[in-house]
C-alpha cells in the first residue's frame, strides 16, 4: 500500500483524528494520533510496518526495539516479518527477578534500532535510549511513524541520533486536505498550532533530571589517578569548580590574571605557545603562584599529531611542558596509540591527560561517534588520564571527569562559532565536573570580582545538582 492510501486508511479508522484533545503535557492541541488503535486493524498494521521496514532495511543494525506501548505492536510486527530480532524496554521496573530494565537477548556494544509510533517533544524516546544504552546497547538510529514537527526530531539529532520518520505531520495533513478529508481552517489551525508549540532542546532538558548524581568525593574514591586526587582535594578545599581559562599574549598579562583570579580558581590553563615573550622565568613564577594560590597548571596543549611528534612537542623545549603541566589536554584523532606515546614518555607520573572528546563549536566534527570512541580510549587509559572534555551530558563513569569549556555567565556565542552555555546549565543539567571559562573573566573589567562570581554560582549549582541546595 503506498504512503497516501495509508494515510486515508488511518484517517478513517480514527487513528489521524482532528478537534480538540488534551495532551499529556497539559496542552490542547487540534489533532491527536492514536496508534495504539492499530492493533485491533492487522492488515493496517502490517502496511505501517512495510512502511517503516522501508526506513530501516539498509541500516546496520542487530535489534529492534519499540517504545512501549503504541510501538511494541509495529516492532513485533516487523521482527516477524523480517526475521530481527527484538528487544523489550520495560515501562515499570519489576518487582521480582532479575531488576531487568531492557528484555531480550543481547551482547554489550550490540546495535539497537528505537522505533516509536509519534515523536512531539522527543522525551519520551530519549528516555527509552537512555535505559538500553545503560545496557550498554548502541544506538545510531531513531525510527517513527510520525514527525509532528514540534522539535523532537532536532533534539534528537542535537543529541547524535539519525532520525526517519514516514511522514510528517504536515505531510499527512497536506494527503488529507487534497483528499477533502480536512477542510482548509483544520488545514491552517493546525500548521498554525505545530508552528506556535516548539518544543526546544533547552526547555525539555531543562524537565528532566536524569543527571548522575556525583559528588566530588565519589569521583575521589573511584579514581586510582593520584593527579585527579589532587584536583579534587583543591576543589573541595577552596570550594571552586572553576579553571580560569588565561588566553592572554604576553608574560605580563599571564602573571597579573593568574595573581588576581588566583584565590578562586582550581586550575590555571594555558596556550602558552600564544604567550609571545614566554621564558622559562614565566614558567617559574607561574609555579610559585600555583603554590601560593593552590591551583593546577593546566596547559591546553591538544596534542593531535602521531606519537612520535605529541612526544617531541610534549617534552622539547623552548616550552617543556613535561617538566611544569600537571594536566594536559590530547586528541584522539590519531588514535590511542597518542596516549601510549606520551605515556612512554615516562613523565605522566606528574602530568595527567585529559582527552578532548567532543569540541564546543557551532560546526564541530567530533560526532557522537568520535565521543562515544574517545571516551572509551580514555576509560581504558584511566591509570593516566584525568577525564573527559565534553559538552554532553557527563558520562556514567565516576573514574574520569569532565571538563566544559564554553561557558559564560549568559549563554550565546562569538564570531568564531564558540558556543556558550551558563554555569547552571552546565553543572545541573549536564553534569559538568569543571568549568572552563575564559573571555568571560579575562576580558572582564575586574577579573578577581568576576572569578568571585564565576566560582559562587558554579559551587551553588554543583551542590543544587546534588540536592544540597535549593
Ligand atoms: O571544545 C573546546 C575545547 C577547549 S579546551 N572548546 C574550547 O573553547 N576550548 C578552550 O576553552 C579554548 O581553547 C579556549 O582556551 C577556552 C574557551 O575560552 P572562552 O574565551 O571561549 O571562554
Amino acid at each position: 500500500m503506498d504512503k497516501e492510501k495509508l494515510v486515508l486508511q488511518l484517517f478513517d479508522l480514527g487513528v489521524l483524528q482532528f478537534g480538540q484533545f488534551t495532551l499529556k503535557s497539559g496542552l490542547s492541541s487540534p489533532f491527536y494520533l492514536d496508534f495504539r488503535r492499530v492493533v485491533a486493524y492487522p492488515e493496517t498494521l502490517k502496511h505501517i510496518s512495510d512502511q517503516l521496514w522501508e526506513l530501516i532495511k539498509e541500516l546496520d543494525f542487530d535489534h529492534l526495539c519499540g517504545v512501549p506501548y503504541a510501538a511494541l505492536s509495529l516492532s513485533s510486527a516487523i521482527s516477524m516479518r523480517h526475521n530481527k530480532p527484538m528487544i523489550v524496554k520495560r515501562k515499570e521496573v519489576k518487582k521480582h527477578g532479575t531488576k531487568k530494565m531492557v528484555e531480550g537477548i543481547y551482547e554489550e556494544g550490540e546495535k539497537a534500532v528505537v522505533i516509536d509510533d509519534v515523536i512531539s517533544s522527543g522525551i519520551s524516546m530519549i528516555e527509552t535510549l537512555e535505559v538500553i544504552e545503560d545496557e550498554g546497547l548502541e544506538v545510531d538510529y531513531v525510527i517513527a511513524i510520525v514527525d509532528r514537527m514540534q522539535g523532537g526530531v532536532s533534539t534528537l539529532e542535537k543529541q547524535g541520533y539519525e532520525v526517519k520518520s514516514v511522514y510528517t505531520i504536515e505531510e499527512i495533513l497536506n494527503i488529507l486536505h487534497k483528499n477533502n478529508k480536512v477542510d482548509d481552517h483544520t488545514y491552517k489551525l493546525t500548521l498554525e498550532f505545530i508552528h506556535n508549540n516548539q518544543i526546544g532542546y533547552d526547555k525539555l532538558r531543562l524537565q528532566r533530571n536524569v543527571v548522575p548524581k556525583l559528588s566530588y568525593s565519589t569521583i575521589k574514591i573511584n579514581t586510582a589517578n593520584e593527579i585527579t586526587k589532587r584536583l579534587l582535594t583543591i576543589i573541595e578545599s577552596k570550594q571552586t569548580n572553576l579553571c580560569c581559562s588565561a588566553d592572554v599574549n604576553t608574560k605580563k598579562e599571564l602573571l597579573e590574571l593568574a595573581e588576581q583570579v588566583g584565590p578562586y580558581i582550581c586550575m590555571l590553563k594555558t596556550h602558552i605557545d600564544t604567550v609571545a615573550d614566554f621564558d622559562s622565568e614565566l614558567i617559574v613564577k607561574l609555579k610559585s603562584l600555583s603554590q601560593k594560590y593552590n591551583f593546577l597548571l593546566f596547559e591546553d596543549r591538544k596534542f593531535a599529531d602521531i606519537g612520535h611528534i605529541a612526544k617531541q612537542q610534549f617534552t622539547s623545549a623552548p616550552l617543556n611542558i613535561a617538566d611544569w603541566a600537571d594536566i594536559v589536554t590530547v586528541h584522539v584523532v590519531a588514535g590511542s596509540s597518542s596516549i601510549d606515546a606520551l605515556r612512554s614518555t615516562e613523565q605522566l607520573d606528574t602530568t595527567g591527560l585529559i582527552v578532548v572528546a567532543q569540541m564546543s563549536t557551532e560546526d564541530t566534527l567530533t560526532s557522537r561517534d568520535y565521543t562515544k570512541e574517545a571516551l572509551k580510549i580514555a576509560q581504558k587509559h584511566q591509570d593516566v588520564v584525568v577525564g573527559i572534555v565534553g559538552q554532553n551530558k557527563r558520562p556514567r563513569d565516576a573514574g574520569l571527569m569532565m571538563f566544559t569549556p564554553g561557558i559564560k555567565l549568559e549563554a550565546g556565542g562569538d564570531a568564531h562559532g564558540q558556543v556558550y552555555n551558563t554555569p547552571q546549565e552546565a553543572f545541573e543539567m549536564r553534569g559538568i565536573d569543571v568549568m572552563i571559562v575564559g573571555r568571560g573573566i579575562y576580558q572582564s573589567e575586574n577579573p578577581a570580582k568576576k572569578s568571585a562570581e564565576y566560582k559562587q554560582v558554579g559551587w551553588k549549582s554543583y551542590l543544587k545538582r546534588l540536592g544540597l541546595e535549593e
